[in-house]
């Protein structure tokens, strides 16, 4: 068979099937930028390719995906980590106008083409780990142009950059001053206003809300569920991060894609989860950066067959982390992942938290020839490394 790209004499970890799915003298044949074949040289004889590459043996895994992150936002958050390292907490900050509050000022200040500008040095640093595909939440805008104005910069960045972008629209983050007091008439406003824009402008992949006590209440954030589904988009939840208000169960039930954070997740939640196949998205760099120490149930979501993500969270706040790799090792060293689990939660569940699991996170025919060829002698390599980028080589769409 004829393709455009062949690669062979690879290690693939396909992440096909449980583990890794690992093919040892693999070869990966794409066409038009998809797969068309992944596995054992010994089945790749009759193919024939314009362009061939020997891997010399290197690994070749699913190019990487950071399923959660706020890449756009105005500013930064520098002066208050003096703060918080003077003894303040994160929830003291925020309720004294910091916090998420701050970063909304800068960011309705900033145009969408500066909003493009700082964000793109944080994408490029996940780039350069082999990430190809990257969610961006809205969030820090917290009006119906300024919403739409992150979403539109967070487009953007696939024009600078080759790399996959889905967005999501994240409204109900914090409460903007001009609401204070009123966060019911602010979710109203999100449902009847700025979500029908977003939405009819094509501007956002997904709804995703903060269901905490300095975010939003269940009830609210049911109403946006509401209104998302009413729009066709897929939801996700920031959920039980600081507490447990039952978030991820009402997510779950709301068929998310996602629950994200869960380290006071409790059994119910986890049921939920289970029984909608709602991944459970572990965000270690808000965990590490909060010195959080309540551990997300890992070990009961793995006994229910829950799939698990892992991501950066990359935001100015509480997760100021451009490594996805570093996630990996946080959530191996302080959730206690296993190398496969910490692989296969930036691949195909990833992919499956962003609602791309056909198209995305695993090697076989028919799903976008997106790579990254590593310079590692084993996969846990990737996982155990701390500060250093084994990157050989990233492809994306079989380019
Ligand atoms: N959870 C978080 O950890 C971030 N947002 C959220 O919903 C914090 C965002 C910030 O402090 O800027
Ligand atoms: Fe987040």
């Amino acid at each position: 068979m004829r393709c455009d790209n062949l690669w062979r004499n690879a290690r693939v970890a396909t992440m096909v099937g449980a583990g890794l799915g690992i093919v040892e003298d693999g070869v990966l044949a794409a066409r038009d930028g998809v797969i068309v074949f992944a596995g054992s040289a010994c089945d790749a004889a009759d193919f024939a390719a314009e362009r061939e590459v020997d891997c010399g043996g290197r690994w070749v895994t699913p190019g990487l995906i950071d399923c959660h992150t706020h890449l756009i936002y105005g500013g930064d958050r520098a002066a208050e980590f003096e703060q918080l390292l003077a003894g303040a907490t994160y929830e003291e900050i925020a309720r004294a106008g910091g916090g998420i509050v701050s970063t909304m000022l800068a960011t309705r200040a900033a145009s969408e083409a500066e909003l493009v500008k700082s964000a793109l040095p944080r994408l490029d640093a996940l780039i350069a780990e082999g990430v190809t595909t990257v969610e961006v939440k809205s969030g820090y805008g917290l009006s119906t142009d300024t919403e739409s104005k992150s979403l539109r910069a967070a487009r953007a960045l696939a024009d600078r950059r080759d790399v996959g972008v889905t967005t999501t629209f994240l409204g109900a983050h914090a409460l903007p001053p001009e609401w204070a007091g009123d966060a019911d008439s602010y979710i109203t406003f999100i449902c009847d206003e700025m979500l029908p824009a977003i939405a009819a402008e094509g501007l956002a992949d997904a709804v995703d809300a903060f269901c905490e006590g300095i975010g939003f209440s269940p009830e609210q954030v049911t109403r946006v569920f509401a209104a998302a589904t009413r729009h066709g988009l897929p939801i996700k939840l920031h959920a039980e991060q600081l507490s447990n208000l039952h978030g991820a169960q009402i997510a779950a039930q709301h068929g998310a894609l996602s629950a994200d954070h869960l380290e006071w997740l409790d059994d119910a939640g986890i049921e939920a989860m289970a029984a909608s196949g709602t991944v459970a998205t572990l965000l270690p760099g808000a965990y590490y950066f909060t010195r959080e120490t309540k551990l997300p149930p890992v070990e009961a979501l793995r006994a229910a067959g829950v799939p698990i993500a892992v991501a950066t969270d990359c935001n100015p706040g509480t997760s100021p982390m451009t490594s996805i790799l570093l996630a990996m090792n946080m959530a191996s060293t302080c959730f206690r992942l296993t190398v496969d689990e910490a692989l296969r939660g930036v691949t195909i569940n990833a992919a499956r938290a962003l609602g791309l699991s056909d198209r995305i996170g695993s090697l076989e025919a028919g799903k976008a020839c997106d790579l990254a060829i590593w310079d590692i002698e084993r996969p846990a390599e990737l996982v155990y490394r701390i500060g250093f980028n084994p990157l050989h080589q990233r492809i994306r769409n079989g380019r």
